[in-house]
């Protein structure tokens, strides 16, 4: 029976596909028809054309056969008629293997359809083993006060050449430390599960496995979680079931640890429920725990599984100071919480238990971190508070599927050569000709840095072969990136080659991602605090207040009105009505007051290239006290001509009471030029309103970048040389190319850079 063979392996190719996502499978458009051959010649025409016989009997009479259109076309040319019994043999294929897929995921989906007790979970860790072929096994971490058996699976792919089983680093999850959160032995049964039911069909499960040894300890405290099971009134349970002597029960786990136990956030009274325990590692439980890690020292990671309030936590939690790997634990976290968020949208926060959550003296990860140099943290699962301890049933899978692919990536990070992170990765503008020195930070993972050190790779533009810069120093490593030119960006990451012959980069996946700088730089064409006459006008033709036109003072603050300027030095702003008094008494009323700037050069200094040119000023608006509140608004208007026309560009109504930054881009209105003017419109329209505007600090500002072409005939020259030198020489504000309003050395080493380059 041939089409069994054939549907077999399609079935296989199927899977394969599916898995590679796309490509039509080899039966897309296959129809199967009936025909009915009446005549020998019939028979030897449909058994030639037909792609196959579905029909065990082969002679005269029905046959169903799978056709492409077109043999079924070549099919009725002869005279056949062909009756259709399946429309796609592909859909068929498709459904089947689907099926087959849904069916092996699911194979749990009833042991994780509700929450399962101390008993349930070992007898789960056996027949995970059990169905392991070979790659799992329990062990016995040890026993627990109330002598029971903490227990734990470890598993990792087959020996391979050059890579046994047993010399692989290991990534250790454990689970249950506090007896009522139960999601979290779920979880952590669910990743071995999972792992181990998907190691031969998802690649990255085997590229882990095959590299990484995982260890789960689904309940540590198995004394405290039996308990929550045995009543109801036991389910809030958290500590181990130590008896204090005083009538009291339990110690926190989670506060018995042996680095810097006793510190913030561990309770010393018996009856506490973060309760340290009367000395560090005082408790079986943990001595346990400290026990096997220390006999483990492939551990390179640990990840101790809690709930709830959907957290990354990482070290320290007995100090606000950061950890060493801060940065590097950010990065890692970042990325779990990323993934987190990619499979049901769930939002975890990541960063340090001690400043994100609260001190914790005396917990797993910092143990594992401090004392080890593990690479260790704690997840608070799910949910934020609503269910609590208490999460419904129903959200088991979806919690322990987000924290899956979160676990990959932190248990990847046991079998990283060199553990990267940099303080730089924001640096995404640089002054055109700067130099800035980028930092690299290395964590041994499993080797160390080679004699040859970290390199910086650079590109100017988004093609082309990377340069290499080495770097030096170590803690942290460092290179200096020169700013891009004006138009472009500079491409870079870091690669950092391990003693092993690794080599590691950053961004991990580089140079298919990288690090991007732009160029940056600004130019102020005009700044005023408004402390002396610059030349602003008050009044328009169609100007009509009554009372509060602008003027230029030391306000006097009301609840409409500032009381002060908002220049650093100097009291002065632009104010309608400086006099205090009421908040009515001195504010716009019976129409609008306009006041107009001096007309302002926009256009770029030489040597600079705009690419935008923005308004950014201080304001204070208040329209919201007084009757008839919120009614009024103040005009923001342009012009290009030196005032002959005028573009509306705003229309201010927020009220804040407060100096804001107000900011606007030119270009977005008009195209810049040598005659610019803006003015402010306040106006009360409505009757009695309080209205009251000031402007302060004005300044226009032009983003964009310096070039070596001073004289900007597009060529970078001798005669470059002499024009910037004459205007540095006179002290020309043309000539402060970096931008501090200073015309000096500074700036002549950065035109001769830039000059230099070409750019
Ligand atoms: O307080 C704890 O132990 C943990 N939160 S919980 O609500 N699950 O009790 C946070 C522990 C943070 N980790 C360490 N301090 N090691
Ligand atoms: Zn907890």
């Amino acid at each position: 029976m041939r089409w069994r063979e054939v549907l077999i392996a399609a079935v296989t190719l199927g899977l394969i596909q599916t898995r590679a996502q796309a490509q039509p499978g080899p039966f897309e458009g296959h129809r199967v028809v009936r025909v009915t051959p009446r005549t020998a010649s019939d028979l030897l025409a449909v058994s030639s054309i037909a792609t196959n016989i579905w029909s065990c009997e082969i002679g005269l009479g029905p046959l169903d056969v799978q056709v492409t259109p077109e043999q079924q076309a070549a099919l009725e040319s002869l005279g056949m008629s062909c009756e259709l019994r399946v429309p796609n043999v592909q859909s068929l294929v498709d459904a089947e293997a689907a099926q087959i897929r849904e069916a092996h995921l699911d194979r749990d989906a009833q042991w994780f359809s509700t929450y399962r007790n101390f008993t349930e979970i070992n007898a789960k860790l056996d027949q995970l083993a059990a169905a392991s072929g070979g790659l799992a096994s329990t062990f016995l971490v040890g026993n627990t006060l109330e002598g029971r058996q903490v227990r734990g699976i470890r598993f990792t792919g087959p020996d391979r050449p050059g890579n046994p089983r047993n010399s692989r680093p290991a990534a250790l999850f454990a689970g249950g430390i506090h007896a009522r959160e139960w999601i979290s032995p779920m979880t952590a049964m669910y990743l071995a599960d999972r792992m181990l039911e998907r190691y031969a069909i998802e690649p990255r499960i085997s590229s882990l496995l095959d590299g990484v040894e995982i260890i789960v300890i689904p309940v540590q405290n198995a004394d405290g979680y039996v308990y929550t099971w045995a009543s109801p009134v036991n389910r809030n349970w958290r500590k181990n079931r130590r008896t204090n002597g005083n009538g009291t029960f339990g110690v926190d786990l989670n506060r018995n640890f042996g680095y810097q136990w006793g510190g913030l956030g561990a309770g010393t009274n018996p009856g506490d429920d973060t309760y340290r325990g009367i000395g560090p590692f005082s408790e079986p439980e943990t001595q346990i725990f400290r026990d096997f890690v220390v006999a483990n020292p492939r551990i390179r990671t640990h990840v101790d599984l809690h709930s709830y309030g959907q957290y990354l936590l990482t070290p320290w939690g007995y100090t606000g100071a950061p950890s060493p790997d801060a940065l590097l634990f950010d990065r890692v976290t970042d990325e779990m919480a990323t993934a987190i968020r990619g499979v049901h949208g769930k939002t975890y926060v990541n960063g340090q238990t001690y400043t994100l959550l609260y001190p914790a003296a005396g917990g797993s990860h910092d143990w594992t971190y401090g004392d080890r140099n593990i690479f260790g943290m704690t997840a608070e699962l799910r949910d934020t508070g609503q269910f609590g301890f208490f999460l419904p049933a129903s959200q088991i899978i979806p919690t322990a599927e987000e924290w899956f692919e979160a676990a990959l990536i932190f248990a990847n990070a046991a079998q990283a050569p060199l553990l990267l992170s940099t303080p730089d990765a924001e640096l995404s503008q640089l002054r055109d000709g700067e130099t800035a020195n980028v930092r690299l930070l290395t964590r041994p993972g499993t080797t160390t840095v080679a004699a040859s050190q970290p390199v910086l790779r650079w590109r100017i533009g988004s093609s082309g072969p990377f340069s290499s810069t080495p770097m030096t120093g170590g803690a942290p490593w460092t290179a200096p990136l020169s700013g891009p030119s004006c138009s472009g960006v500079i491409e870079w990451f870091f690669e950092a080659p391990g003693a092993d012959g690794s080599v590691t980069r950053l961004p991990a996946t580089a140079p298919d991602s990288v690090f991007r700088t732009t160029p940056f730089g600004s130019f102020d064409v005009f700044f005023d605090d408004m402390e002396t006459d610059r030349g602003w006008t008050v009044g328009a033709t169609d100007d009509d207040a009554t009372s509060g036109q602008w003027q230029r003072a030391d306000p006097v603050g009301t609840i409409a009105q500032p009381e002060s300027d908002f220049s650093l030095t100097g009291t002065r702003c632009w104010v309608t009505g400086a006099a205090g008094g009421a908040p009515d008494a001195n504010d716009i009323d019976g129409g609008r007051t306009t006041l107009t700037s001096p007309v302002i050069d926009a256009r770029p200094p030489r040597g600079f290239i705009a690419q935008n040119s923005r308004v950014f000023c201080q304001v204070w608006f208040s329209t919201n006290t007084g009757s008839n509140p919120n009614a009024d608004a103040m005009l923001v208007e342009l012009s290009s001509d030196a005032g002959n026309t005028w573009t509306q560009a705003s229309v201010v109504t927020q009220n804040v009471g407060t100096w804001w930054t107000y900011q606007l881009r030119i270009e977005d209105f008009r195209a810049p030029t040598d005659r610019m003017r803006f003015r402010f419109r306040p106006r009360d329209a409505s009757g009695d309103s309080t209205v009251e505007a000031a402007i302060d600090d004005f300044a226009l500002i032009l983003d964009g970048c310096r070039t070596g072409d001073f004289t900007g005939d597009g060529g970078i020259d001798g005669d470059d040389v002499i024009a910037f030198f004459t205007a540095w020489d006179a002290g020309v504000i043309d000539a402060d190319y970096t931008g501090d309003r200073s015309v000096d050395g500074d700036d002549a080493i950065l035109f001769f850079s830039l000059w230099d380059l070409g750019r």
